[in-house]
């Protein structure tokens, strides 16, 4: 028999590097394309085996979350809030899809609106049942989740962040490797400067700001915290990070 597969990589594509942030529901065609192609050529020449994909929301998702005044912790009841939120993030999914099945990238779409809950309320856990991806994984697809929305007990629907999903998806499918590619070169330093690596939140903190764009899921601070927690290396790099640490390089800062 086969010996057992490689654990996936888990890879977040942040919604300010796929689209324009500051312009509601606009895609940034360049950055989308040269992302997949990244994707594309490490599938291709076996650099990476298995490949979970989360896209965040950029000016899709924050947009229309923004206007309804729903956040991590501030839900609706309102079903058009709903569905104003998670059809911009359905769009955005099916271009990144689109995109994909351009370099013959078998991804398929999983929607965390119809998987998730917070079943505790806004400020418990997520419940992310983990064998729809695992088992498309075993099948040879690449999912492909995105922030969304999320049914939240005695709030209606709050925002499930990418970010999240990232950690969730990486403590459930035991992932190798966890990346983050925005359009920054790393967590960066009061000067500017790409933090090598980082492994404790408290040595860093006073350096990390909040992020600039419209934003409801709570920027880089609180990246680093949850990538800190995770057992996998994480790494938090730029477009140019991307092929780099698809090829298993260090790229950007580690967070490990
Ligand atoms: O951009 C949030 O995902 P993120 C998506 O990863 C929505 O924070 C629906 C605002």
């Amino acid at each position: 028999p086969d010996s057992d597969p490689e654990p996936p990589v888990v890879l977040k594509l942040g919604g300010s590097l796929i689209t324009e942030k500051d312009r509601p529901e606009t895609i940034d065609d360049d950055a989308l394309v040269a992302a997949c192609d990244a994707v594309a050529n490490a599938l291709a020449d076996g650099a990476v085996e298995r490949l979970v994909v989360v896209h965040g929301g950029g000016s899709f998702g924050h947009h229309h979350a923004s206007e309804h005044g729903v956040s991590t912790t501030a839900g609706t009841d309102d079903a058009d809030a709903v569905m104003d939120i998670h059809g911009a993030m359905a769009a955005l999914n099916r271009a990144v899809l689109d995109r994909l099945h351009e370099r013959d990238v078998p991804a398929v779409p999983v929607h965390p609106l119809s998987l998730t809950a917070r079943p505790e309320g806004a400020d418990g856990d997520l419940d992310l049942p983990i064998s729809s991806t695992a088992t498309l994984l075993g099948e040879g697809f690449v999912p492909v989740l995105h922030g969304d929305g999320v049914a939240t007990a005695d709030a209606g629907v709050t925002v499930v962040s990418g970010d999240e999903l990232v950690v969730e998806l990486a403590v459930g499918l035991g992932a190798r490797r966890v990346g983050v590619c925005s359009t920054v070169p790393g967590v960066l330093d009061d000067g500017g400067e790409v933090i090598s690596s980082i492994d404790s939140f408290d040595a860093v903190a006073d350096a990390l700001g909040a992020s600039d764009a419209t934003d409801v899921s709570g920027g880089m601070a609180a990246k680093v915290r949850e990538l800190l927690a995770l057992e996998a290396p994480a790494h938090v790099f730029g477009a140019a990070g991307l092929e780099p640490f698809l090829r298993g390089e260090d790229a950007g800062t580690r967070i490990d």
